[in-house]
C-alpha cells in the first residue's frame, strides 16, 4: 500500500549546477510556517518515531540520504530519500521513523505550522489505538 507517493521534485539547474524550487500550492500543499533541518546524525542513531495530530510536513535529503518509514497503523512503507530532487509528503496521523542517515545527510523539513509538542504522539500504543478509532 502507498502511504505516500515519492514527490519527483524538478531540476531547473542548468551548466552552472542544480536549483530546486518548492513553492506554495505547487510542489508544497500547505502554507510553510516552519523549516528545520536534521544533520550530523551519529552512526545507528534512528529518528522521528511519532505521528502528529495535525501538522503537514514535506522531507527532503538535500544532501546524502536516509530512509523514512511511514506507518498509517495498518500498513507500513518505507521511501529512500537518496536525492535533493525526491520529497516525501509525512501526512498527519502517520507514525514516522528516520532511519539509515548516511554522514553528510542533511534532512531538510518543511512544516504547515510552528512547533507544537502538543501535536505530538509519541506512544505508539497510542497511536495505533487513535488510527483504529477513527477508521
Ligand atoms: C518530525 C521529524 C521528521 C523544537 O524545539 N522545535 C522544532 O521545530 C523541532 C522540529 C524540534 N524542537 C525540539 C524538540 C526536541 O527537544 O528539538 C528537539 C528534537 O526534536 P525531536 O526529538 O522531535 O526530533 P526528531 O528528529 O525525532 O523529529 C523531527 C521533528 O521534531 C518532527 O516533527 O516530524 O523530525
Amino acid at each position: 500500500m502507498i502511504i505516500s507517493e515519492l514527490i519527483e521534485l524538478t531540476n531547473l539547474g542548468d551548466d552552472r549546477g542544480s536549483l530546486v524550487v518548492l513553492e506554495h500550492n505547487k510542489q508544497v500543499p500547505f502554507n510553510i510556517e516552519r523549516v528545520y533541518y536534521i544533520y550530523a546524525t551519529e552512526q545507528g542513531v534512528s529518528r522521528g518515531f511519532h505521528a502528529h495530530r495535525e501538522l503537514e510536513q514535506i522531507a527532503i535529503c538535500v544532501k546524502g540520504q536516509c530512509e523514512m518509514l511511514l506507518d498509517n497503523g495498518q500498513e507500513k512503507q518505507t521511501i529512500l530519500l537518496d536525492s535533493p530532487t525526491k520529497a516525501v509528503a509525512i501526512n498527519k496521523m502517520v507514525w514516522h521513523e528516520m532511519h539509515n542517515f548516511s554522514d553528510d545527510c542533511v534532512l531538510l523539513v518543511l512544516a504547515s505550522d510552528i512547533y507544537d509538542e502538543s501535536d505530538y504522539m509519541r506512544n505508539y500504543k497510542a497511536f495505533i489505538e487513535a488510527v483504529n478509532h477513527d477508521s
